[in-house]
């Protein structure tokens, strides 16, 4: 199932003023800027800054919720390979969720779309996977409580073969991604 941004926000549109409508929008449009940029080349290790968590096998950086105008709230990190052997991210989880999904964008007949992946998130043999705005991210839907910049949030990920990791991910003001 294909869902377009303003169709997953608006179950809750009516209950929003105009400004936050607005910030709703930008959003979307933020999706499909990026979208359009995902050609450029990968970013290296270096330009990593914040490493939230290590194993032997891979590690997790810069994962940052921007705040949420919605009950659904966006999730980004990098995923980086240590171990050479890759693995493929399956399922999140957080406390404040009701329910998370991975969700992929893609373009159609000019509109940026979201799309659940279905089999995962792959990160290839010592390769890096970046969950940014317009490209692979995680929805965290159903949120049952507001979530306030600075908070940290429990987030758990479950990964093909490094297992579980529980990460704790802060929530920023939506301009921080820019
Ligand atoms: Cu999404």
């Amino acid at each position: 199932m294909i869902l377009p941004c303003s169709v997953a926000f608006r179950s809750r549109l009516s209950r929003f003023s105009l400004t936050v409508l607005v910030v709703l929008i930008a959003a979307c449009f933020d999706h499909g800027h990026s979208a359009s940029s995902d050609h450029e080349p990968m970013a290296l290790t270096s330009e990593l800054s914040v490493a939230v968590i290590e194993t032997s096998q891979l590690a997790i950086y810069d994962a940052v919720i921007p705040q949420p105008a919605s009950d659904t709230a966006a999730l980004y990190f990098t995923i980086v390979d240590r171990d050479g052997e890759g693995d493929r991210l399956l399922s999140v989880t957080s406390p404040v969720a009701s329910i998370a999904h991975l969700h992929s964008v893609v373009v159609e007949n000019g509109r940026s779309l979201m799309k659940p992946v279905e089999d995962g998130i792959t990160l290839s043999p010592s390769g890096i996977r970046k969950l940014v705005p317009g490209s692979f991210h995680v929805m965290l839907m159903g949120l049952k409580k507001d979530l306030v910049v600075d908070e940290m949030v429990d987030v758990r990920l479950e990964f093909e073969r490094a297992g579980t990791l529980m990460i704790q991910v802060p929530v920023v003001t939506y301009l921080h991604l820019h």
